[in-house]
């Protein structure tokens, strides 16, 4: 690795190169004027399926299947390499420019909501579910809430980056990352060996922050890391991913807003239940996971 002098100030004079340079700008604030569209029912989602946006789609399609109907969403499709993060219609939702982006219609005057950890929550309160109300529970599952954004930008934009997509492969972020994630799947994998779920004994919206990162870690799913990072290791942490898979509306969620892998894997949008079984698949993004 060449060493680098920083300058006295640094400026913003070329790409940083990577796969996300042509996204990447030290500002913020939208870069073009465009509404965003509006759907028919309470809550409108602005969104692409990467962990973080999975996240919300699976908790909005938890809640339909356990008969809250008045969590029906519309999802629309944020290309984030087309840079439709930065248009007016979006900023006005999330001033920080990135997916998952909530306006909740059902109140006056609609309120947004931006972090997809602040959407579990704020979801989870308005319809009482999948967050326990026994005060010790509770807390626990918001502690793990909080741990996942707290951590998951050390596997995503430190680990992730480096191992995958910089220009070149340098040994120190390689090396401080895997180890900061390998500890974390530790932390996890200790966890779920003396529970079921991240709140304990009962399926909240910890688990639904957790899993879109985590799972797909061990699954080898992103990055390609799977062998890298030894994730047999972590076979509670698999046993705790391969049954939340399992859940339908699980599968549901991380198909919304998908627009890469297989043809039947993907729902750019949705607009109600029965988009799952007439989709079709006309758009494509290339897989992005989160910064
Ligand atoms: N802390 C945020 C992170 C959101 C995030 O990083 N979103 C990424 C995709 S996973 C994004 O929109 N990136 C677009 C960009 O950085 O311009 C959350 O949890 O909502």
């Amino acid at each position: 690795m060449s060493e680098y002098t920083p300058p006295k100030v640094w400026t913003w004079d070329k790409a940083s190169g990577g796969k996300f340079a042509n996204i990447n700008r030290p500002i913020a604030g939208s870069t073009h004027d465009k509404e965003r569209p509006v759907g028919e029912h309470p809550f409108q989602l602005y969104s692409l399926a990467t962990p973080n946006g999975v996240k919300v789609t699976v908790m909005l399609e938890e809640l339909l299947h356990a008969g809250h109907t008045g969590a029906e969403y519309d999802a629309w499709l944020i290309n984030i390499q087309a840079g439709d993060q930065f248009s007016s219609g979006f900023v006005e939702v999330n001033p920080n420019s990135k997916i998952p982006a909530l306006m909740d219609h059902s109140v006056k005057p609609p309120q947004r909501v931006f972090e997809s950890g602040s959407i579990l929550l704020y979801l989870a309160e308005k319809f009482g579910a999948f967050l326990p109300t026994e005060p010790a529970k509770r807390t626990e599952a918001i502690s793990w809430l909080m741990w996942q954004m707290g951590s998951a930008p050390y596997l995503g934009g430190g680990f992730g980056h480096f191992y995958a997509y910089a220009p070149s492969k340098m040994e120190y972020p390689i090396d401080r990352f895997a180890m900061e994630t390998k500890r974390q799947l530790d932390v996890l994998n200790r966890y779920l060996a003396e529970n079921e779920f991240m709140a304990g004994d009962e399926y909240s919206i910890a688990d639904m922050a957790i899993w879109p990162w985590y799972g797909a870690v061990v699954k080898g799913l992103v990055y390609d890391a799977a062998e890298f990072l030894a994730v047999h290791e972590y076979e509670h942490v698999l046993r705790w991913t391969n049954q939340i898979a399992k859940r339908p509306a699980v599968k549901r969620g991380r198909m919304v807003n998908r627009a890469w892998g297989e043809a039947s894997s993907q729902l750019h949008e949705r607009h109600a239940a029965s988009d799952f079984e007439t989709k079709t698949a006309d758009k494509s993004v290339k897989q992005v996971v989160g910064d």
